[in-house]
């Protein structure tokens, strides 16, 4: 990663963590108002890494926890999750400081597809995402993991998702602001609490909804 976007995401969590909410309603805006176009950066992606590492994980290595409260524990290899049903789509990918990029193909499992082959019990309530980063974090409700276009994403921009963009396997949540999809997936747990990911522990809200929305279509784990 380049050492700007590096200081400049340094920077942004400082700043996030000391005016919270209000730092959190300018980017939104400044992200929803079509300000990212002006910025100087163009319609493509920044690589991010929290650690300032990209782990690196080779196909055979690659493996996929998936525990907690399900009635069916399991490890996933690559081969495994391409063998299950496949989903492709089109969508913009849009980071919260005001980033995006049109048109990005995304190629993966359904994260729902996932949580049916291992069952969830019924007090699951929550997911807790994992990266083999050792240090990124990301949660979800159980409603919002069985929205269609939340994947498990193991190809983008048609080619398999390359290392600096968290592969071999990455979780694209389509609906919301580019933090939620978690690079380099390890693991996922079903949880009956809440555990705030680690931007959401910076200050960006839990739901991170695209369109803004709060969550009258859409269930609200109680933070914002
Ligand atoms: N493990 C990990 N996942 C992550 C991040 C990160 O720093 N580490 N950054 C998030 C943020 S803020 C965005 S906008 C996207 C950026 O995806 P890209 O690095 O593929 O451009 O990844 C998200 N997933
Ligand atoms: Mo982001």
């Amino acid at each position: 990663m380049g050492r700007r976007v590096f200081i400049g995401l340094t920077a942004l969590g400082a700043l996030g963590v000391a005016v919270g909410g209000q730092v959190q309603n300018f980017l939104s805006n400044a992200a929803g108002s079509g300000l990212g176009g002006v910025l100087p950066f163009g319609d493509r992606f920044r690589i991010y890494s929290i650690t300032n590492t990209y782990p690196k994980i080779s196909r055979s290595a690659y493996r996929l926890e998936v525990s907690g409260l399900v009635e069916r524990p399991m490890t996933f290899t690559l081969d495994d999750l391409e063998a299950m049903p496949a989903t492709t789509f089109k969508k913009t990918f849009q980071c919260v400081t005001g980033w995006k990029v049109p048109d990005v193909e995304w190629h993966g499992v359904q994260l729902s597809h996932i949580l049916e082959t291992v069952g969830v019990k019924p007090e699951g309530a929550f997911l807790t995402f994992e990266s083999y980063d050792g240090s990124d974090t990301e949660t979800l409700t159980i409603d919002q993991a069985h929205l269609p276009d939340v994947i498990v994403a193991y190809q983008m921009l048609g080619a398999p998702v390359t290392r600096e963009h968290g592969g071999p396997v990455r979780l694209y949540v389509a609906p919301m602001f580019g933090y939620k999809s978690l690079k380099w997936l390890s693991a996922i747990r079903v949880v009956t609490e809440l555990a705030p990911g680690f931007w959401e522990q910076n200050g960006y809200p839990v739901n991170a909804w695209l369109d803004g929305s709060t969550g009258a279509n859409n269930p609200d784990p109680g933070l914002t």
